[in-house]
Order: C-alpha cells, then sequence, then structure tokens
C-alpha cells in the first residue's frame, strides 16, 4: 500500500531532479497470507521476500510509466529514512526507528515508485506528541539507551529460542498503540529470524 508521497530532492542520489517519489509497504494484515501463497516463498530460494517484493513493484512501475526503487540490495543504500520523513506522514520516534501514522513503529517498506508527476506531501502531525511513550522502556535490555545499541539486541534475541521478541516481534516496536495488532505474528517472526 503507499506509506506516503515526498518530491525528490537533488540530494537523493537519484537521475531525476523533480517528480514524487511513492513509498510503498506491506498492507497489513492481508499482505502475508498474499505472500506466502507466491511462488517466491514456496520455492526455497534465497530472499523471497525481496524477489517478491521486486517483481510486483517492478511491474507496479511499468504500469505506471515510474521507475522503482529498493530498500534492500546492499549498499549504497538509497535513503528511505530520510524520504519517510519528507512524506510527512513518518517521524523519527523517541526510539530512533520511525513511526508511521497508520502502522506505528511496524513502518516497513518494499520499494518506492519515482512517477514523473508532482504531488504535494501529507502535513500530519506526529502520534508522539503527547503520548506516554511506552516504546521507551519496553526493550528488556535497554537498547534504546544510546541510539540502537545493536549488538545488545541480537545477543538478547540469541540468548533463547522461545522470547516473544523472536515470535511476535521487537517488544518496542509492539509497545507502539498506532497500528497495533496490524501486523501478524508469522509475519513479524519471519522478519526476526531474517535479522538474527
Ligand atoms: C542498515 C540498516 C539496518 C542496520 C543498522 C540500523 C541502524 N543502527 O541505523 C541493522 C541491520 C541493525 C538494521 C536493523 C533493523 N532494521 Co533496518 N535498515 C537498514 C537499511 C537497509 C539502511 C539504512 C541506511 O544506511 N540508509 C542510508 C542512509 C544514508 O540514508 P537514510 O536511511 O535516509 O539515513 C537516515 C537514517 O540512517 C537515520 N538514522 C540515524 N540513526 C538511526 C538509528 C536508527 C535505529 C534508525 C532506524 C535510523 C537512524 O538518519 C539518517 C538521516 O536521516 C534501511 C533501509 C534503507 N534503504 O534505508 C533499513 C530500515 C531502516 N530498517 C528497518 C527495519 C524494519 C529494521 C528491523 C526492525 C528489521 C526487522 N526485524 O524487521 C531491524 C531492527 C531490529 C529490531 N529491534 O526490531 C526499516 C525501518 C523500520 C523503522 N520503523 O524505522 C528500514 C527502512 C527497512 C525497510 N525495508 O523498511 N537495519
Ligand atoms: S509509543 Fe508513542 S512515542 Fe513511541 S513511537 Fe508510538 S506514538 Fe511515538
Ligand atoms: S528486538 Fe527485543 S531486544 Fe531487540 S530492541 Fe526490540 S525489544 Fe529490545
Amino acid at each position: 500500500m503507499e506509506m506516503g508521497h515526498c518530491p525528490v530532492s537533488a540530494d537523493d542520489g537519484l537521475p531525476h531532479s523533480d517528480g514524487t517519489l511513492v513509498l510503498l509497504g506491506p498492507d497489513e494484515p492481508d499482505f502475508w497470507p498474499l505472500f506466502t501463497n507466491s511462488d517466491e516463498y514456496a520455492d526455497g530460494g534465497a530472499d523471497p521476500l525481496d524477489r517478491w517484493s521486486r517483481r510486483t513493484i517492478d511491474q507496479l512501475a511499468t504500469d505506471a510509466g515510474g521507475v522503482a526503487y529498493y530498500p534492500f540490495g546492499g549498499a549504497p543504500f538509497h535513503p528511505f529514512f530520510t524520504w519517510a520523513q519528507r512524506t510527512g506522514r513518518f517521524w523519527a520516534s523517541p526510539i530512533g526507528f520511525l513511526v508511521h501514522d497508520v502502522a506505528g513503529l511496524f513502518a516497513s517498506f518494499r520499494g518506492g515508485i519515482w512517477l514523473p508527476e508532482d504531488r504535494v506531501a501529507a502535513t500530519a502531525n506526529s502520534p508522539c506528541e503527547g503520548c506516554a511513550a511506552p516504546c521507551k522502556t519496553a526493550c528488556p535490555v535497554d537498547a534504546f539507551s544510546q541510539g540502537y545499541d545493536v549488538a545488545a539486541c541480537k545477543d538478547f534475541l540469541q540468548s533463547d529460542p522461545k522470547q516473544t521478541c523472536l515470535s511476535k516481534g521487537c517488544q518496542a516496536r509492539r509497545a507502539c498503540p498506532v497500528g497495533a495488532e496490524r501486523r501478524l505474528d508469522a509475519q513479524a517472526a519471519f522478519h526476526m529470524e531474517v535479522f538474527i
């Protein structure tokens, strides 16, 4: 689904000087059964979700007369975090991760499509304004006390295969009231398995 759109900027590292970037993310919970019924999920090959995303979003871009870009595929990465904030529908949360007006901290992207036309970005207010920020204290190893301590997070994840960070997703992301219950446990577990 469209998560937001923003104008292209000269320092985006793209071969376009104008036009609009439309950022696409999973429409949850419908997304997960759609993906798990795909050829990419069934074929046992590497990176099934990235391959599914390329096939699906390349087609959408071709149909729309645009160009597809992806958040994965190795460095140098396209600056999706920066683009997301420019849409006016994502903000840097108190734990550093992006928070979205609909998906909350489970904000994520499968790709983006550049379109030649100009569109005006949204101007919503961050859901963090006035929130008690349960995301800040939900991590059992306090991985967000200074930036994001990836090593502390991974050490914890690898210490116990039965914990809920692995079976349901990051507890800090799950603490956000925005978009709660949209992401299925099976989808969250798939991403955490890839992450560790
Ligand atoms: C490298 C990377 C990581 C690294 C390093 C993260 C870090 N410490 O910054 C690692 C491997 C640790 C990582 C982990 C995860 N990541 Co990551 N990651 C990326 C990736 C591929 C590249 C980032 C980058 O270098 N961009 C290039 C720079 C030049 O451009 P930029 O992104 O606009 O730069 C801005 C950000 O870096 C930001 N920034 C600065 N400090 C920090 C700190 C944090 C914590 C974050 C999120 C951002 C951030 O400031 C810069 C200027 O605005 C992006 C995808 C992408 N293409 O952007 C995903 C991305 C940021 N990750 C994402 C996700 C989902 C995750 C995971 C949750 C994976 C998962 N399990 O699903 C985990 C976290 C585990 C957990 N606790 O749940 C999402 C965003 C999620 C969100 N709500 O913010 C992205 C956008 C990928 C996607 N397909 O949607 N990730
Ligand atoms: S829990 Fe509250 S402060 Fe944290 S990201 Fe969600 S809305 Fe923002
Ligand atoms: S996955 Fe678990 S350990 Fe890692 S940051 Fe999230 S809550 Fe903390």
